[in-house]
């Protein structure tokens, strides 16, 4: 008998220690199965460990009476119904901290190779292009660019501060302005844009935030700016980002997240100034390692006392 559940595809040495350490039952995708399990295991289950990738919905919480923490690999956990965790008196960890620098390198790696079309300029040498057609185009420059940042939190402030030793500078939309930064506030998503040249969405996901990006954004961002996410790819209105790339309203992406990820708009797939990446801002032996220390350390720490190590703030409306 365990109290552990694990929910959905987990990194498979975690998954490996929850089967063995914490003998872990795993919820299955397939419908009957999951029934079958629940009606013989809901009442065991006190944790569920899961990953942004898969979240615990309202229905699943309802399905365990007992269920105490949801436990997150990931910092965002938008997959995780957090008010009805709340209303329930379920706690949700994620893992903050270990996984910023990653993801603010790759947002950097990101700009860098969208402006200066590296990716697009290796296909091009391997193409036989440099001898065919001589010298590649010229490209834009990423030094001292005009930078604005959405969402000023932990990984939003590694960005700056990583791109303030390349000469940007940087501006900042967030929920509430932060008093201690040197960087400078803009009131709306669409007045952040107007100031730059490069819009970096570091931004949490989750209802609040869904579709921020729209093609009045994008708009004001123009056809000399461009668009990186490296956050959810729900903060970005796809249709309206295929929209604006195509009708060169806007100069180029770089996104490392999609709204309905594995899948990615086939659109983009054609265009040689969007770089595209299959959500790896955070995939590192180093970051990912520490990610797993992190959640064990949450599970452990729950199993003990009943507390989490890294909780995520309790929704203001729960
Ligand atoms: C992970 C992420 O790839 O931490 C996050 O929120 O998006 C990534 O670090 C993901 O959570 C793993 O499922």
């Amino acid at each position: 008998m365990s109290s552990v559940l694990q929910v959905g595809p987990l990194k498979p040495s975690l998954a490996e220690t929850l089967r063995s350490a914490y003998a872990a039952h795993v919820l299955s995708d397939d419908v009957a199965e999951r029934e079958a399990f629940l009606a013989v295991h809901a009442d065991e289950i006190t944790v569920a460990v899961t990953s942004g990738r898969t979240g615990v919905d309202a229905a699943l919480m309802s399905a365990l009476p007992r269920l105490g923490a949801v436990i997150n690999f990931g910092v965002g956990y938008d997959t995780t119904d957090v008010e009805e965790a709340a209303r329930r008196g379920i706690a949700v960890s994620n893992t903050p901290d270990v996984l910023t620098d990653c993801v603010a390198d790759t947002a950097v790696g990101l700009m860098i190779d969208v402006l200066r079309q590296f990716s697009a300029a290796d296909r091009y040498l391997r193409a036989g292009r440099w001898v065919a057609d001589g010298n590649y185009p010229l490209t834009r420059q990423v030094s001292n660019t005009r930078v604005g940042i959405l969402g000023l939190g932990r990984i939003g402030r590694a960005i700056a501060q990583r791109l303030t030793a390349f000469g940007c500078s940087i501006s900042y939309h967030n929920r509430r302005e932060i008093v201690d930064t040197p960087y400078v506030y803009a009131a709306s998503p669409v007045e952040l844009a107007g100031e730059v040249d490069v819009l970096i969405v570091a931004a949490a996901g989750g209802a609040g935030t869904r579709h921020l990006i729209g093609g009045a954004v994008l708009d004001a961002l123009g056809p000399d700016g461009y668009l990186i996410n490296v956050a959810r790819g729900s903060v970005v209105d796809e249709e309206a980002l295929v929209d604006a790339l195509r009708a060169g309203r806007l100069a180029g992406a770089g996104l490392d997240v999609f709204a309905d990820e594995p899948h990615v708009p086939a659109a983009l797939l054609d265009m040689d100034n969007v770089v595209l990446l299959p959500h790896v801002a955070s995939g590192t032996v180093q970051t990912r390692a520490a990610m797993e220390k992190l959640t064990l350390r949450n599970l452990d720490q729950f199993l003990a006392t009943g507390e989490l190590v890294t909780p995520v703030p309790v929704p203001a409306s729960a």
